[in-house]
């Protein structure tokens, strides 16, 4: 359960990290696939900054839950306005964030549930198998689809990482409608 959540800080650049806590659970995906909409659902309240426009969150931002986890919302990138200059620096910070984070337990790779393994996801992926972390699939805005197509879209997605040899815990999630948050919350936590 959450009881207490704060924004901790706010990270632009290397070096500007918090210590460390107990864990750290780190939330990665494509702009505008609701990161920070699905942690302001995990949190009960609005601490994170959403928008329709992608790209909203450029910065690493630091959530302490319950005096002892941080939340992290990483910037996402794969908007069409984006130019290359900018793909550089998502990657850079990104990168970065995983060189300097060994407190980092656990990576949560949210995809949409109505388009997933997009090219940025299976770039995330691939880091995922590069740095060995530890993690599991969410696949947001679950409420546009309909049930019986939400757990089609969920075994094939089961199938397609079973087919990279990768068998992580996959849920299905609606920050708008709190599908499956309660269920999140309790393995996060
Ligand atoms: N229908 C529906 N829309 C959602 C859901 N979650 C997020 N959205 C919408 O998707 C858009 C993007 O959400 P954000 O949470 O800002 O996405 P983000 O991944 O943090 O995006 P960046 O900060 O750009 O990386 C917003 O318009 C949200 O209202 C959901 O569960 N259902
Ligand atoms: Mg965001």
């Amino acid at each position: 359960m959450i009881k207490s959540v704060e924004l901790c800080r706010t990270v632009f650049k290397s070096g500007e990290y918090p210590p460390p806590l107990e864990r750290e659970i780190a939330f990665a995906g494509r702009s505008n696939v609701g990161k920070s909409s699905l942690l302001n659902s995990l949190f009960g309240r609005k601490l994170a900054h959403t928008s329709s426009t992608p790209g909203k969150t450029r910065s690493i931002n630091f959530y302490t839950v319950n005096g002892s986890v941080y939340f992290v919302d990483l910037p996402g990138y794969g908007y069409a306005k984006a130019s290359i200059k900018e793909k550089e620096k998502w990657e850079r910070l990104i990168i970065d964030y995983f060189d300097s984070r060994k407190s980092l337990s656990l990576l949560a790779v949210l995809m949409d549930s109505r388009h997933p393994f997009q090219a940025v996801d299976r770039q995330m992926l691939e880091w995922v198998i590069y740095y060995s972390l530890p993690y599991l699939v969410v696949l947001t805005k679950a409420d546009k689809l309909s049930r019986s197509q939400q757990s089609i879209t969920l075994k094939s997605v089961k199938d397609g990482l079973s087919e990279c040899g990768a068998l992580p815990p996959v849920f299905m999630v609606s920050a708008e409608k709190r599908q499956g948050i309660e269920e999140l919350v309790n393995t996060l936590l």
